[in-house]
């Protein structure tokens, strides 16, 4: 049987300190972003090419004040990104990702992402720091609301308005259950995110832009406890250049498997 290392191409072999930190850790805590999603195909929102945002601007979308003068439009593109998100597939990292979680090491899932990518992808426990694109909610009361096949069937389009329904309790408008530009984040959430970050032994923060807090703020975290970050993104951000991080240009679906089939081989 030939080692899987034959299979993956020098490209995609983990630099040699990435694989070793890899191989001794036992408590793995992971900080995601849009980038572990791009090769699922759902559109990161400062990427060079198909930027969610470049259609729009954040705060045309992103806050709570556009919400309240345009509920449609708004509730029409979380709709919209919901259904291309149900559309696609965890990708190879997302995969690797939980495979790693069941070789016998204490991994978390934090992510920035509203995607149900990591949990479709095998992993448990993740920890949303923006909330999710399935759990909407009253905007008045705070109800769960269920985002059930109807509402996903609506030809949503990124500029079509759709009118969100109305709150069985109060009411109130239905709104996207996430977190919006100037919107605190959920306190538990954030609390279990930087706990995780300080107690692990090997930080990994892959596919982010690393420029939107507090959730930017986690890695360094883990830096004041002297815990070593891995950084995996084809592109370099601001956390990059921190001392104790591993930058490592690659994609998430090409670096995680190639740093689990070289964990798996003899050392
Ligand atoms: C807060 C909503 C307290 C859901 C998002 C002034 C006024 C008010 C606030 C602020 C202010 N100044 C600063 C702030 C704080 C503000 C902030 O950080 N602003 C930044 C932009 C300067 N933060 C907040 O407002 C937060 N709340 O602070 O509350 C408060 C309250 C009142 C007043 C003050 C403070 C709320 C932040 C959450 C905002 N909501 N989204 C949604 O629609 O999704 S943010 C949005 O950006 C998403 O959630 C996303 O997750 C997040 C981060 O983006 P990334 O995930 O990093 O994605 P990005 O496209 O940027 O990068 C992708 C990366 O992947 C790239 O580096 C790329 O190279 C890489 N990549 C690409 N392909 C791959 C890849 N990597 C690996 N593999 C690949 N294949
Ligand atoms: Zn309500």
């Amino acid at each position: 049987m030939k080692p899987a290392s034959e299979f993956i191409s020098p490209l995609e072999m983990p630099p040699q300190d990435v694989l070793a930190l890899a191989r001794n850790a036992r408590r793995v805590t992971v900080l995601s972003g849009a980038g572990i999603s791009a090769e699922s195909g759902v559109p990161t929102f400062r990427g060079p090419r198909e930027a969610l945002w470049a259609e729009f601007d954040p705060r045309e979308l992103d806050s709570v004040g556009v919400f309240e003068r345009d509920p449609a439009l708004v509730w029409g593109w979380y709709l919209w990104r919901a259904s291309q998100v149900r559309c696609a597939q965890p990708n190879a990292g997302h995969r690797a990702l939980a495979a790693w979680g069941l070789r016998g090491v204490a991994m978390t899932v934090v992510t920035q992402n509203i995607d149900d990518l990591h949990e479709r992808g095998g992993s448990t426990g993740v920890i949303h720091l923006h909330g999710s694109l399935f759990a909407p909610r009253c905007a008045t009361c705070g109800q769960p609301y269920p985002m059930n096949e109807v509402l996903l069937a609506m030809d949503a389009g990124p500029h079509k308005r759709v009118q969100p329904p109305h709150c069985p309790a109060c009411n109130g408008l239905i709104r996207p259950g996430v977190v919006w530009f100037g919107e605190n984040l959920p306190e538990e959430p954030l609390e279990k995110a930087a706990n995780a970050m300080s107690t692990c032994d090997l930080a990994l923060v892959i596919g982010t832009s690393s420029v939107v807090y507090p959730a930017a703020a986690l890695p360094l975290e883990a830096l004041r406890h002297d815990i070593p970050v891995v950084e995996i993104n084809p592109e370099r951000t601001p956390l990059s250049d921190h001392r104790g991080v591993l930058h490592w240009a690659e994609t998430a679906a090409r670096a995680l498997p190639a740093l689990l089939a070289s964990m798996a081989e003899k050392k």
